[in-house]
């Protein structure tokens, strides 16, 4: 016995020698996170955010403490950017296409009908050429930490079902802050207004446009179907969301709470998708029982819709876009061989 118990024993010294040190000299001082995101508190992007804090806190000791900040109250995407670039708010999750004042190239995906389903979307954006994206950033003032799904894009309006691109003639239709939308929806024919996410309720109530476009998941948590009636499955574009913190910030930080914050952010995100792919999944289902009349849109007019948004893709290339839709476009190709 004595013989069996002595390797033992000096293992389990050994070990604790060796763990109980490093979780002393872990470097973490407490500090508050202010974390701003756009959707409300009972939505996908909320409760991310909410299982975030909670595994920063886990893996810090409480130290760590991320404070979410939901319904833009911290500001709209651009504002939360800037205040992030300054260094007045630590982190944030926003859509990428509102990023393209920071960044031009992350208008790439913004183009329509590009990725064919999620698989492709998480291979490409966690790969090498959505990891090469994000680390332009730091030279703008912002860490990206990792990409969270907003997910497949569909129109809503009051007027009527969209069918085809010409049932947009004449639609107001709010988009997001960025020109391939404006571009892409005025090549449909209709009258794109961009406009900030968190004006876009009042603007729907209100009658100051006629539609939008966005996943079913957001348009079931902002309750869009309370003003909208029309639904039609368009997928257009599959829109990714972005982790970021204040470069500032971050650059004040040890290396072990760096760590602890880009661990939680993948922890997040695996999160993040599943959770929002199921919510999806029920989604459509809800937003029939709301009320609204909900129409799939056939392949061979999404392929008329891809055709005619031709300007767009021209414009965002000649725009100095076309290095990175080639190697977009490449990495596709790469997954589809
Ligand atoms: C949009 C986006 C938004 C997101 C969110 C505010 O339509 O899809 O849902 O940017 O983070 O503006």
């Amino acid at each position: 016995m004595k013989t069996l118990f002595k390797p033992l024993l000096a293992c389990l010294i050994t070990a604790g020698a060796l763990a109980a040190p490093q979780a002393l000299a872990a470097d973490i001082k407490p500090r508050i996170i202010r974390f701003g995101y756009g959707l409300a508190e009972d939505s996908n992007q909320g409760r991310a955010v909410k299982l975030f804090a909670d595994e920063v806190a886990k893996r810090s000791g409480g130290k760590l403490k991320v404070k979410g900040f939901g319904s833009a109250s911290l500001g709209n995407d651009v504002q939360m950017q800037n205040a992030l670039i300054g260094g007045a708010q630590e982190m944030m999750v926003g859509s990428t296409a509102t990023l393209v004042g920071v960044e031009k190239d992350f208008g790439v995906y913004d183009l329509p009908f590009l990725f064919a389903n999620e698989k492709e979307a998480d291979t490409v954006l966690d790969g090498p050429f959505g990891q090469k994206l994000i680390a332009r950033l730091p030279a703008k003032g912002l860490v990206g930490l990792t990409y969270w799904e907003n997910g497949f894009r569909n129109v809503t309006n009051t007027k009527r079902p969209i069918t085809r691109f010409e049932d947009f003639q004449g639609i107001k239709l709010r988009v997001m802050q960025n020109p391939v939308y404006i571009d892409m929806f005025n090549s449909f024919g209709a009258n794109a207004v961009p406009l900030a996410f968190a004006e876009l309720f009042t603007a729907l109530e209100t009658r100051a446009v006629d539609g939008q476009e966005n996943p079913v998941n957001t348009i079931q948590s902002s309750k869009f179907y309370e003003v909208q009636k029309y639904l039609s499955v368009t997928k257009h574009v599959y829109s990714p969301w972005v982790m970021t913190a204040s470069k500032k910030w971050w650059d004040g930080l040890s290396r072990d709470e760096q760590k602890i914050l880009q661990d939680a952010a993948l922890a997040s995100r695996t999160f993040e998708r599943k959770d929002s792919r199921a919510e999806a999944m029920r989604s459509v289902k809800f937003l029939t029982q709301q009320g609204m009349k909900i129409n799939m849109v056939s392949d061979a007019e999404l392929k008329r819709m891809r055709d005619k948004a031709k300007p767009a893709f021209d414009k965002f290339a000649a725009n100095g876009g076309a290095e990175v839709l080639k190697e977009l476009q490449g990495a596709l190709g790469q997954l589809r061989k």
